[in-house]
């Protein structure tokens, strides 16, 4: 163990570590799927939080999401020497830099190299960043060169436009801005300058003190130009100079002994008095875990006594940190309860018959509604959104789209390019934090809500739809289950697609990157009017119907024959359930399955002869028992084999027998994979929709095959949505989880650090190599914080599940 005062040093996995400070020099690159992901390049995780990332060599003040980023081109990690060195690139200049990071004592040397000057275009531009993350800075101080000052709570600084020939290129030519005409783009101004900074003299678990002797730092709030900025400290490098042309010496303040306090991971909304209760306790590393830990009780008159004390169970390690954990099964008595394990306390949580009742009331009464697309939706005195999109949507051209859509050279439709597509501006759903209907999660939508209406007929009813009216209000019964008006939403846009197009759009979304990332009512993100490129931009004919701004939506085209299959059959299914409520529109779902599915399937036919069969073998092995015996390729197909025993014969559900044992292992296996039981994703996007996924078809396995699946797997899944996971002990979904559920997401109201009641996280990002975290006070990072409507349908049914499992009828 090393002593205290220690050095950074480099580690096993790759990165400068002393108690309490990690600085990570590109263990995640800017390779991502969307540009500046505020996740990569240099990072410092300050006693347990990352505070600082996206320290790179970069050519703007403030650089934005779709600002180009460097490819890293190489990585040396050199133990010798004690320093990792990072080649990075921008091919659109044809420019190559160096970033050398040397541990030097309790700091790290940051040197940038350069082997030929700045090109000419970008001189005075390039410069060496560091952001650091708003939340965790704002109202603290900070000193430069001496004099005293503290970091704003909100953008405030002051900023100069600049001809936009100045500006450099954005992602593919798209640009996140409308100038108004003027040709120019708007450039922060430093907040400070000088040569010597700390920041946070005030939080010993923040400070942070950098200095250069040759470079000039500069200190700029990111948040002018994009709500989701950072903080940057930038050096211009210098025009005409090659060699070490910046240096800069940080140190990150380590507080001396510092230990991380104890994660008690829990279930927020609490437990029913018979289910399985383990508090999984997450450790520093260097922290000695107690014996005991004890369940408090807080009685009826306010006094707390003992409930129970039993023994602490070691797990052991997972990534970085150490694993315990408590099992307080035993207690049955219903009541309001805590945890005490040394001196943390854990707030209170139920343990009652009732605690599962309401999980899935936010979802659909609140969250669902919200992202009714073509409506406008109102809640009480607030208004949520206008009717967006008025305009309609155009036949989208040739492109290579900002949120990875692709136009292909034909439209494959009867429209030209720019064409409107009448009749598109009807029902769906937008598709998270952004606004656009992509149709394939659309059908899962439909899909999700058709499953649980059918399995358990929800008869809840506290939404008003008028379709005629276009018009959505809150808490307002009328009269027609909410299930049925949400499936009849989604069928609305996806029929039309079909009609109007012939087969199913890919997507239909923004066509401009200025109004993709839009924040606010979505009916503000167009202008209403149908543009009309005779006209100047901001330009409105006399008739008050037509404007010269191109931002109306587009449709993507290009026909997918898996998609359009996907869109027949939940059409069938749909027509199924809209008959005697809406006749007509089921008729028409009716009529475009049948189209759709045989010019699909001739299509596919066409396309790749013999595959079909080839997969309906495997299937066919998979279910007699002959397959590879591999239970992660029958966790792979279980569920859809459980979907269809409503519709067989007993026979069918136990030649099912042996992959629902198989299943069971399955299941059991996690509890040695990680403390937790539960699949965890480690991937960009955090995995809330798997562990979903493996939630549902537990519930399902059970339902089916009691004698197999207990009903104590049933809550594995529950237990990590509502806090029982590492990093904090919150609850994923937007206030649910009675005590603690999370308070900041990334839906369309997250410029105001807020939530849309009944969102689901996706929950727990890694950051290679070996952390994980979920901030609950910055909403902006989507791998953790976004709610889909895919997924937060799925969350429906995994919720309708576990209620008609454990819930008192
Ligand atoms: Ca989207
Ligand atoms: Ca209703
Ligand atoms: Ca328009």
């Amino acid at each position: 163990m090393p002593a205290i005062g220690q050095d950074l040093q480099l580690n096993d996995r790759e990165y400068f570590e002393r108690q309490g400070v990690n600085v990570l020099v590109f263990s995640n690159s800017f390779n991502g799927g969307f540009n500046d992901e505020k996740n990569s390049g240099i990072e410092i995780i300050h006693h347990g939080v990352r505070t600082v990332q996206g320290g790179a060599v970069r050519l703007n003040n403030t650089p934005e999401q779709w600002d180009l980023v460097p490819k890293m081109t190489n990585r040396k990690v050199d133990r010798e020497k004690g320093s990792i060195e990072v080649s990075m690139r921008y091919d659109d200049y044809d420019f190559d830099s160096r970033v050398v990071v040397t541990a030097k004592g309790k700091a790290v040397e940051i040197a940038v190299y350069l082997d030929k000057p700045v090109p000419e275009k970008i001189a005075g531009e390039a410069g060496f960043n560091i952001e650091l993350l708003p939340s965790q800075y704002w109202l603290k101080t900070f000193l430069m060169d001496g004099r005293l000052n503290r970091f704003p709570r909100y953008a405030t600084s002051q900023t100069i436009t600049r001809p936009n020939s100045e500006k450099p290129r954005q992602f593919k030519g798209f640009k996140t801005y409308d100038d108004r005409g003027t040709d120019r783009f708007v450039d922060p101004l430093p907040l400070e300058t000088g040569h010597q900074l700390i920041v946070a003299t005030d939080d010993p678990s923040r400070m942070i003190k950098i200095s250069s002797d040759d470079a000039e730092l500069k200190l700029f709030d990111g948040r002018m130009l994009a709500q989701n900025g950072w903080f940057v400290l930038r050096s211009v490098l210098p025009k005409g100079k090659t060699g070490k042309v910046i240096t800069w010496t940080v140190e990150p303040h380590a507080i001396p002994n510092w230990i991380r306090e104890p994660n008690i991971g829990f279930s927020q909304i609490g437990y029913i008095p018979e289910q399985p209760k383990v508090a999984v306790i997450e450790l520093d590393k260097k922290d000695k875990p107690l014996a005991t830990a004890t369940l408090m009780r807080i009685k009826a008159d306010g006094t707390t006594e003992q409930a129970f004390k039993g023994d602490v169970k070691e797990w052991g390690p997972y990534f970085k940190y150490n694993y315990v954990k408590f099992d307080f099964s035993s207690v049955k008595e219903p009541g309001v309860y805590f945890i005490q394990y040394g001196n943390t306390k854990t707030n209170d949580f139920l343990i009652d018959a009732h605690v599962y009742d309401k999980i899935t009331d936010a979802t659909t009464d609140v969250w669902v509604p919200i992202h009714m697309n073509h409506m406008y939706v109102t809640e009480g005195y607030r208004t949520w959104h206008g009717e967006p999109f008025k305009e309609g949507y155009l036949q989208a051209p040739e492109s290579d789209h900002f949120d990875l859509h692709r136009q292909g050279p034909n439209t494959e439709t009867k429209y030209k390019p720019l064409e409107l597509i009448p009749g598109l501006n009807i029902g769906g759903f937008f598709d998270a934090g952004d606004f656009d209907i992509e149709t394939g999660s659309n059908i899962n939508v439909v899909q999700n809500f058709i499953r649980t209406w059918e399995l358990f007929h929800p008869q809840r009813d506290e939404t008003f739809v008028s379709q005629e009216q276009r018009y959505v209000e809150l808490h307002r019964p009328d009269g027609v289950p909410d299930v049925l008006q949400f499936i009849e939403h989604g069928v609305l846009n996806l029929v039309a697609q079909a009609e109007q197009i012939g087969h199913m759009a890919s997507t239909l979304s923004n066509s401009i990157l200025d109004n993709y990332h839009h924040l606010g009512d979505a009916a503000s993100i167009t202008d209403g009017l149908h543009y009309d490129p005779s006209l100047k931009p901001y330009e409105v004919s006399a008739d008050g119907k037509r404007s010269g701004t191109p931002d109306d939506m587009w449709a993507f085209t290009n026909r997918n024959p898996s998609l359009d299959l996907q869109a027949a059959g939940v059409f069938t299914s749909a027509a199924r359930v809209l008959k005697g409520y809406n006749d007509e529109l089921a008729e028409r779902a009716q009529k475009q399955a049948d189209r759709l599915r045989n010019e699909a399937q001739q299509l596919q036919s066409q396309r790749r002869r013999g595959r079909r069969n080839a997969q309906a073998e495997a299937d066919n092995d998979w279910l007699t028992g002959t397959g590879d015996g591999n239970y992660r390729n029958v966790a792979r197909n279980l569920q859809t084999f459980l979907d269809s025993i409503p519709m067989k014969d007993a026979a069918y559900k136990e030649k099912l027998r042996p992959a629902v044992q198989q299943y069971a292992e399955y299941i059991k296996s996690f509890d040695k994979e990680n403390p937790y039981g539960v699949p965890i994703g480690l991937g960009n996007w955090a995995g809330v929709n798997a562990v979903l996924n493996f939630g549902i078809t537990v519930n399902y396995a059970h339902i089916y095959f009691p004698d197999i699946i207990s009903k104590d797997e049933v809550y594995r899944v529950s237990n990590w949505l509502y806090g029982c996971h590492p990093y904090h002990n919150y609850s994923f979904v937007a206030v649910v989880g009675a005590t603690r559920p999370k308070q900041v997401f990334y839906g369309n109201n997250r410029a105001d650090f807020s939530f849309i009641p009944g969102n689901v996280a996706p929950g727990l990002l890694f950051r290679k190599p070996d952390h994980f975290e979920n901030y609950d006070d910055w909403p902006f990072l989507w791998g953790q914080n976004e709610g889909t409507i895919a997924g937060n349908t799925q969350y429906i049914i995994f919720g309708s599940a576990l209620k008609n499992i454990v819930s008192p009828k």
